[in-house]
């Protein structure tokens, strides 16, 4: 039994390492290193070369080296009876909260507006309690980070499939309740999973709900934004502008309108990075609990697609 570790878009070797540390006696491929596809169990994989893992005869579990799952889903050669397991990580969650903090932060006292001017020009801003905050997904990361909002000082209003009762959260779910949510998002922050649904779910139509002037956050996939949508609303003033990590070419191609715009602030896909050492005792467990026959954790459901 052996695991293959496929990461084209992010360096094996910290992968590697600690799972050996973790399970010594565990054998580990990297692909595309020659070995015998026939001996492969346990993948670990972030951005796979599509395709691939048809040819594996008795792979039985995919794990994705990130909490999102779209690079393993969207592949359609993927047999169903394959599990997808995905990572959840408090390390990451506070992560992606500090980072959304300081984006709206960033915003709201004009702090980079600062850097670039270099100049004494005070502006006026608005004060925390004053400022409504929506966020889209209320999964792990989008309830870790509505929750470190609300401890701020923020109104928090969160958006998700099924219904969410979290203390001093307002929780809106459904389509039906998107948009009363959208109304009150003067700063909306997108953390949903990328699937067929959810996909240019930031378009034109949605940006008019918001109130007049709104910032919109992305740090969830580059696919759930219609970005000609985006340039067109800020253009008319409907939003003031956008923070986006995530993009649907990355890294995001020089040529690219976003790069030069003066309301749109770049980051590159950092706002919550897997720490290889933290996560790797997880999908250590998972490996045993599949050679052992046992439930996984942090099972991704192939139907939902998250
Ligand atoms: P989860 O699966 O835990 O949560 C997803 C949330 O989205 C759930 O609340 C779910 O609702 C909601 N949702 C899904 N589909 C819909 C829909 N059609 N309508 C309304 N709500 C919907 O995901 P995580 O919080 O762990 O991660 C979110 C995403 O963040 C990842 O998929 C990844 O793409 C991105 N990410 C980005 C990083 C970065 O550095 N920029 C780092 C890590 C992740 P319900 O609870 O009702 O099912
Ligand atoms: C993830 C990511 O999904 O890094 O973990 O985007």
């Amino acid at each position: 039994m052996s695991v293959l570790v496929v990461s084209p878009g992010r360096n094996p070797e910290a992968w590697v390492k600690a799972l050996k540390n973790e399970h010594p006696g565990m054998n580990i491929y990297v692909y595309p290193e020659d070995h015998d596809k026939e001996e492969v169990e346990y993948a670990i994989s972030w951005k796979h070369p599509r395709g691939i893992f048809k040819n594996y005869p008795n792979l039985k579990v995919i794990a994705s080296m990130g909490a999102g799952v779209d690079h393993i889903t969207s592949d359609p050669d993927i047999p169903e009876n394959i599990k997808i397991t995905r990572v959840v990580d408090e390390q990451l969650t506070e992560d992606m909260s500090a980072f959304v903090l300081a984006l709206i932060m960033d915003k709201m006292r004009n702090i980079s507006h600062y850097y670039s001017q270099k100049n004494w020009e005070p502006t006026s801003y608005r004060s925390i309690e004053n400022t409504k905050i929506g966020i889209m997904g209320l999964g792990v990361l989008g309830k870790g980070v509505a929750n470190t909002l609300k401890n701020v000082g923020f109104n928090v209003y969160g958006w998700s499939k099924s219904t969410k009762d979290i203390d001093g959260i307002h929780t809106f779910c459904g389509d039906e309740n998107l948009t009363e949510f959208l109304s009150n998002a003067e700063i909306l922050v997108c953390l949903l999973p990328l699937t067929p649904e959810t996909e240019n779910i930031l378009n034109k139509e949605l940006f008019e709900k918001l109130p007049k002037g709104a910032h919109v956050i992305n740090v969830a996939r580059g696919e759930h934004l219609v970005e000609q949508d985006l340039l067109e609303m800020i253009d008319s003033e409907q939003l003031c502008g956008a923070s986006l990590d995530v993009f649907r070419k990355e890294p995001l191609p020089q040529e690219h309108p976003f790069w030069n715009h003066s309301k749109i602030k770049i980051t590159p896909h950092i706002a919550s990075v897997t720490n290889p050492k933290k996560v790797v005792p997880q999908m250590a467990d998972n490996y045993e609990r599949m050679s052992q026959e046992q439930d996984l954790l942090n099972v991704v459901e192939r139907k939902k697609g998250y």
